[in-house]
């Protein structure tokens, strides 16, 4: 089935935040935000300001009628600061004007004095000054310390992966507009309506059945939207409750720049053991998270670092520590993996070092302890594992020998551009680790003319999950997909969801969709026997159609609905479903957090400019577990839209604060991101069908988040091309590998 969205997207008519009509009389908010990283505010004068043409109010903390604090996981985040501020953009006004250039406008009129406080912007600076967010985990299994004296090889070193900005196309906004009653309706490019419910409760000191959060699609989420699209929503609630008019805030991409959180930039510590077969007997992780200025997500980000540790690799002994580090920079969030790709990038640089001291291919290493079904995992859970699979099927499929042979001779050959491959198998788990959060609903509806309505908690964000739930009631009930629409996610429809994030959101959704449209089936066929006077078990419904014992009776599926109908019988089902069998205790970090694993292995080839440092990506060819795709088209553009994500990731996006916690990479002319020259000029998937019983939707994997991990292996496939061209290369595991980076590895070596 082709994605539902591909007509109106091509045509220009899908509708965004910015695309709902306005009413009138509707105004337009701009936040004014600190001008600097860390400080007490002295003084805030708006008089100025309040005086500008086209303004009606500015609003502060003082007019907040709640609590002032949006704090999605420890409340230590207020929506406007108070006394101090703690990074550069953080808000301390609302400005609310007749339009948003008048906003604006107002907003450089506005005169704030703040006593500069020191500013850390360093997650090791920030751990030494003990200034940390919660306090750190340690995931631990058999005895890594005893087990390093066992170890015929030791290696220690440093890796480093920097932020990432989402860059979702629709930037972050909000159109709020009074209710009867002291009610409000937002509509929110937001990733989580009940957060955006819940915090603009908490703010206007409401209940949140007074607040309806409406969202037509996002123009791209990737986690940035998860948390970080509640406080413009709650700005927007927080003057329409007031001013008791229509209220919207769409963001200035550089204002979303510099006043949103990023993926979190990690500092980490590695040390791994390997025996005379190159079997890793022992790893031990310090990881340094770059939160940012508050919480958000950075704790949940912190537990899917250390639930990745170990990548898909199997460890007998591992100690992995973790610390979540407060910085003055803007509260870094979701993106993408979560945390995973952080914790995958240090085991792959130690096993990396590991390869490059003992003079054998990293893929030697990394094959010999791909993990095995029965294996059990740091944190307790036993693995349904493919790593074996998937790694096979790419050896065999691409011919991995022939291409190692081809890259060698290529090197011998040439001495200005060298090339270098690598390997990136992943592992990826799929559930939000805070197991209450794996739980969803849907509410579907047949009409009399056999029409169906469906509502989920799912956010479509371009990933195809309205699709994907189209196509679970279509199989289930036998229509065609003509006669379901889907609406939009909707708080008054659908109650206390969870955010669109963690891979899970067609798993969820769809599975609560399916228990509607089975129960829908039930009373259906009931139906069916009453009317056709047979046995329930005769009756089968398909294509559009009532078959007895086999046979097509008179009776169709509209007339079936009507007779449903005249019946009496309830022709909507509210389906709930909560993932079986997950279980996590903290105290102990033990459990089984997640339904199941998804599995892949990448392939990755690049040739280098030895003369000029840039590089060409030659090609990706990749195995992927899938499961039992449910659309193979819809998947195909996830694995490939993940995979260049990540490369770009690993090699240009380089975000740039200065010392004094001021973005520089504050826009598209400082902020490289992949474009259609940069992607690998060949991306080859293979989809590899499994079908072990799983928890997903029809046995189709979770796909979001984990082939965004792929591109990992561009950075250690450009660091084996510097390699070759200087073997004595120091280029660190530090991530993004620019050009420059590049550059100083060819010609920078260890002795100088
Ligand atoms: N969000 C969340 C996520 O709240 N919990 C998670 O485990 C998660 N994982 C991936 C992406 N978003
Ligand atoms: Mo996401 S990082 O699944 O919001």
């Amino acid at each position: 089935m082709k994605n539902i969205d591909s007509f109106t997207h091509t045509r220009g008519e899908s509708i965004y935040l910015d695309d709902i009509p306005t009413t009138i009389g509707t105004l337009y908010g701009v936040v004014f935000g600190s001008p600097i990283a860390h400080g007490k505010i002295k003084s805030l004068v708006l008089t100025d300001a309040e005086a500008s043409e086209g303004v009606v109010r500015i609003f502060t903390h003082l007019d907040i009628p709640g609590i002032n604090q949006i704090g999605g996981i420890i409340p230590d985040e207020p929506l406007m600061a108070e006394d101090e501020v703690h990074f550069n953009g953080m808000p301390i006004a609302f400005v609310v004007a007749t339009s948003t250039e008048a906003a604006t406008l107002a907003c450089k009129k506005i005169k704030v004095e703040i006593e500069p406080l020191p500013v850390i912007t360093d997650p090791r600076v920030a751990r030494a000054n003990n200034s940390l967010i919660v306090p750190p985990r340690t995931f631990k299994i058999g005895d890594s310390k005893n087990a390093f004296q066992d170890c015929k090889y030791i290696f220690e070193g440093l890796a480093e992966t920097n932020g990432q900005e989402h860059l979702y196309i629709e930037t972050q906004g909000a159109y709020a507009l009074p209710a009867e009653n002291n009610a409000i309706k937002v509509y929110s490019s937001t990733q989580g309506p009940t957060a955006v419910q819940r915090h603009m409760a908490d703010v206007l000191g409401i209940p949140m059945h007074r607040i309806e959060v409406d969202v037509t699609r996002l123009g791209g989420g990737f986690g940035g939207k998860e948390d970080q699209a509640t406080s413009w929503a709650v700005f927007c609630g927080l003057a329409t409750f007031l001013l008791k008019k229509p209220v919207k805030y769409a963001l200035h991409r550089m204002e979303d720049m510099r006043m949103t959180g990023k993926r979190n930039p990690y500092s980490s510590d590695f040390k791994i053991g390997l025996d005379e077969n190159l079997k890793i007997i022992a790893y031990e992780a310090i990881f340094h998270q770059n939160a940012g200025a508050s919480a958000d997500l950075s704790p949940a980000v912190l537990e899917r670092t250390l639930f990745h540790t170990t990548n898909t690799y199997y460890v007998p002994n591992v100690t992995a520590t973790a610390y979540s580090c407060r910085t003055n920079l803007p509260p870094n969030t979701a993106f993408r993996g979560f945390g995973g790709p952080q914790g995958m990038f240090v085991i792959e640089a130690a096993i990396a070092k590991a390869a490059e001291s003992l003079g054998v291919a990293a893929d030697v290493i990394q094959e010999r302890n791909l993990l095995q079904t029965g294996n059990e995992l740091p944190f307790g859970q036993i693995v349904q594992s493919e790593a074996s699979p998937c790694w096979e099927k790419a050896t065999s499929l691409y011919d991995v020998e022939n291409m190692k042979m081809e890259i060698a001779a290529f090197n011998n050959t040439n001495s200005v551009y060298k090339k270098g491959l690598s390997f990136m198998p992943i592992c990826f788990g799929i559930s939000f680790t805070k197991t209450p959060m794996n739980q969803a609903r849907a509410l579907v509806h047949i009409y009399t003319d056999g029409s169906v309505n469906i509502s989920t908690g799912a956010v479509e964000m371009g990933q195809g999950v309205n699709t994907k739930m189209i196509q679970v009631a279509s199989t289930i009930f036998s229509i065609p997909a003509s006669l379901i629409k889907l609406n939009t996610t909707n708080t008054y429809r659908i109650a206390n969801t969870s955010p669109s994030a963690a891979s899970a959101t067609a798993d969820l959704n769809g599975r609560a969709v399916e228990v509607a449209c089975n129960a829908l089936k039930e009373r259906l066929v009931e139906v069916a026997a009453d009317t056709l006077k047979c046995d329930k078990g005769d009756i089968e419904i398909k294509n559009e159609g009532v078959f007895v014992k086999g046979e097509l009776s008179s009776m169709n599926w509209k007339a079936l609905i009507m007779a449903g109908y005249l019946k009496r019988i309830s022709l909507s089902e509210h389906g709930h479903y909560a993932t079986p069998g997950l279980h996590f205790d903290m105290t102990k970090e033990k459990g089984h957090p997640f339904a199941y694993h998804v599995f892949g292995t990448a392939i990755t080839t690049v040739t280098v400019d030895c003369i000029r440092g840039i590089y060409d990506i030659d090609s990706v060819k990749l195995v992927h577990d899938f499961g039992s795709s449910m659309n193979p088209l819809i998947d195909k553009g996830q694995i490939e839209g993940g995979l260049v994500q990540g490369i770009g990731w690993m090699t240009m996006e380089e975000i740039v604060f200065d010392a004094d916690g001021r973005l520089r990479s504050n826009a598209l002319s400082t902020y490289k991101v992949p474009d259609i020259y940069s992607v690998p000029k060949n991306i080859d998937l293979h989809f590899l069908e499994t079908d072990n019983d799983n928890l997903a939707i029809f046995k189709s994997k979770a796909v979001g988040e984990p082939p965004l991990m792929y591109g990992i292996g561009t950075f250690f496939a450009l660091r084996n091309a510097i390699k070759a061209f200087n073997p004595n290369s120091d280029v660190a595991f530090a991530a993004p590998m620019t050009p420059e980076k590049v550059l100083l590895g060819l010609y920078h070596s260890k002795n100088g």
